[in-house]
């Protein structure tokens, strides 16, 4: 066994315990042992301290008799178990440092570094977590050998869809060569040092956001990292006492430790690797993460992690529609022996033969064929569209449709990249990521004007025929509802019941959606939920989607409505959209999304009630939804309906605006989106209800919500 790592591990423990204890006197001396202390943005305050001992530690005064008590759990005897003691008590100690860098509402992180990663962001990765387009979250601490090692590491981490967290010298050797790095490339660069526990205190918070497991469940809590959060560690570099005894927290919560030192191994938990191309592999294997990468043959790096990539007008080489020239994509069906799978045809002039800083015109149209492709699936597929494009390093993709907005950067013209490549993209992830319902795939780019002006109609007739194919699809029209259970792997008893006229909590998976997914894989997590008889007709309860609840949410739920927030509603994993809860005051309802950051009229932040509607459970008053669920016929009807909004972001509003718009007025309610009140009428109950009352808000004078 090794004891020297052991060894190490708790004698770091302590030197990092009585460093904490230092620096929390002084504050205290400092600041007084009443000053709050608490990450921003936050529902869990402190959330290592949190989670695994259960106290909630509202100043800095409490904090001594926490670091106290885990101080006293170090033990000397060199054993296994002892060290991953050494380990937690060293994270309490690196949490505590690093909450006295926010005491009075303060926050020395300056960028590039992140420091405390927000509730927000965490939710966001939510899905994307779920359904594996990142499939694992690494956490690099240390320094590579020389930066073009950093760069491999970190390039084999981001082919491979990994979210990488950095902490120490390998966030300045990854700037040095140019890499960029933040929460839009899924590379966080957190800061030095003790900075490591915001990747420890955002991976437990998944435990409490979306696993519903209660402060102080320290057993419960552990066992929910060890088997669903797929993270690991790459420790670069020398290793001192300290760090050991970090790395060893790590194991402790059931990351794997790869380090390229040469180091005593502890067998499938500490290991060392010097190679950087294997120390992924490495890692992977050791965390079970499976992952198949699609080769793609086209001149950039290809991943989520440039989804996010912005091109500014400067960087680009060309770009297309945005209403600087006509552009549109298409998915469609046609006939088996029409389609040449693998066939590419460049319609018009390429990329090379225009001057930089172009707008050219473009048709992106994907036939596809398939046994079991339904017209149904055409805008499914069409969506992931605007995904593909932009995972391509060097191309942005906006909207969809006929107002789709495209831009080759001039870095990846530069290294070769054509129009002729958004075929070889297309091409490879719909055959790819869709192999049950896609057998054959030919893509055509037309950037040839005329050609585009022509083809533009077709795409608008077959848009104008899906839109009204949707609006007659509603929860009366089809005997089938959907569920999606894709969240199960965070929130273990979550279910969302996905209807014509409800979309899934994330905003992601519509009831078109579910239904490809459930031909794509049968097994998979969307299931056909038969209605059944109507029990409440008016609050949306059905029996066989009764049924299907108990047994999917493991007996934990027994009924549920879809269309009131006010009994049984639906449950909530945690990546929702946005929040809706009662204002008895007012006798409606508020709706917060994610990205509102301010305080709300129920009196609590996005990141306070998302804490308390999260993890499965049904909250009657509160629940999460996806945004264009305002915008549905069903939205909470047995309550009111859209009437009963009193107050969203303006953000929100803004988005949801025509939308809303015309809602009202098939409602005939008149002047009705300039009745609902956002942050700049107030953000307390008091300041909103004279707006209601001045400009005749229709809640008001309806039934009493309660
Ligand atoms: Fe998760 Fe529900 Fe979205 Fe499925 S529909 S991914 S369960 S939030
Ligand atoms: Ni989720
Ligand atoms: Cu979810």
């Amino acid at each position: 066994m090794s004891r020297e790592l052991c060894k190490a591990a708790i004698e770091g423990s302590i030197i990092a315990a009585s460093y904490a204890e230092i620096l929390l006197n002084q504050a205290i001396r400092r600041h007084g042992e009443d000053t709050p202390v608490g990450y921003p943005d936050t529902a869990y305050r402190l959330p290592v301290i949190r989670s695994l001992s259960g106290e909630d530690t509202p100043t800095i005064g409490d904090l001594p008799a926490v670091l106290n008590r885990f101080k006293a759990n170090i033990r000397h005897e060199p054993t296994l178990e002892n060290a991953k003691l050494a380990g937690e008590a060293t994270l309490f100690a690196a949490e505590i440092i690093e909450a006295l860098k926010y005491i009075n509402g303060r926050n020395s992180y300056r960028a590039p570094y992140m420091g405390f990663v927000s509730d927000a962001v965490l939710r966001k990765l939510g899905v994307p977590l779920v359904d594996d387009t990142i499939p694992g979250v690494a956490v690099i601490i240390g320094k590579a050998r020389t930066s073009k090692d950093a760069v491999t590491v970190f390039k084999e981490l981001q082919k491979r869809g990994i979210l990488v967290i950095m902490v120490n010298d390998i966030i300045e050797q990854l700037l040095e060569e140019g890499m960029r790095l933040g929460v839009d490339y899924m590379a966080f660069p957190l800061g030095h040092f003790t900075a490591a526990i915001h990747a420890v205190n955002f991976a437990l918070r998944a435990g409490l956001a979306f696993g519903g497991i209660a402060p102080g469940k320290r057993e419960e809590m552990l066992k929910y990292q060890a088997e669903r959060v797929d993270a690991f560690v790459l420790a670069l570099g020398e290793l001192d006492e300290v760090r050991i005894a970090a790395e060893l927290g790590a194991i402790h919560l059931g990351f794997p430790v790869v380090t390229d030192q040469e180091v005593e191994e502890i067998p499938d938990l500490f290991v060392a690797e010097p190679d950087y191309v294997k120390m992924v592999q490495r890692a992977l294997e050791l965390r079970n993460i499976k992952i198949k990468i699609v080769d793609i043959p086209i001149p950039v790096t290809f991943g989520p992690a440039f989804e996010g990539e912005r091109i500014r007008k400067e960087d680009m080489h060309v770009e297309f529609g945005g209403q600087r020239s006509p552009a549109f994509e298409l998915v469609r069906m046609i006939p088996m022996d029409e389609v040449e799978d693998g066939k590419i045809t460049v319609i018009g002039p390429e990329i090379d033969e225009v001057a930089a800083g172009t707008a050219m015109p473009l048709g992106i149209m994907v036939d596809v064929a398939g046994r079991k492709m339904q017209e149904d699936f055409e805008p499914v597929l069409e969506r992931r569209i605007h995904y593909f494009i932009n995972y391509a390093e060097g191309c942005w993709h906006i909207a969809q449709r006929d107002i789709c907005w495209m831009r080759i950067s001039r870095d990846a013209f530069a290294k070769g990249f054509r129009i002729r490549h958004f075929g070889e993209i297309l091409y490879a992830k719909f055959k790819s990521d869709f192999p049950a319902i896609v057998d054959r795939v030919q893509v055509t780019l037309i950037t040839d004007e005329a050609q585009v002006h022509e083809q533009i109609e077709v795409a608008r007739r077959k848009y104008a025929a899906r839109d009204a194919r949707l609006a007659g699809l509603t929860d009366e029209s089809v005997d089938t509802f959907y569920s999606c259970t894709l969240c199960q792997s965070f929130a273990p008893n979550h279910v969302c019941i996905v209807a014509p006229e409800r979309i899934g909590l994330c905003g992601a998976v519509s009831w078109l959606d579910a239904k490809a997914s459930y031909e794509i894989t049968p097994t998979g997590p969307n299931q056909p939920i038969a209605k059944g008889e109507c029990i409440e007709p008016v609050k949306g309860q059905w029996v066989g989607v009764n049924e299907f609840l108990k047994v999917a949410s493991h007996n934990t739920l027994e009924a549920v409505n879809l269309y009131t927030l006010l009994e049984n509603p639906m449950t909530s994993c945690g990546c929702f959209e946005c929040i809706m809860a009662i204002l008895p005051e007012a006798n409606g309802v508020m709706i917060v999304n994610r990205e509102f950051g301010g305080m709300t009229p129920c009196g609590m932040k996005f990141s306070t009630l998302a804490g308390s509607v999260g993890g499965g459970v049904q909250t009657p008053g509160f629940m999460g939804h996806g945004r264009s669920y305002v915008l549905s016929r069903k939205f909470i009807a047995a309550d009111g309906g859209l009437a009963r909004i009193v107050w969203m972001p303006q953000e929100l509003k803004e988005f949801l605006k025509e939308g809303i718009t015309r809602r009202a007025e098939e409602l005939g309610l008149e002047g009705f989106y300039d009745k609902i009140a956002d942050e700049t009428v107030g953000t307390t109950i008091e300041e909103v209800l004279p707006l209601l009352e001045e400009k005749g808000h229709p809640a008001l004078a309806m039934p009493p919500l309660m």
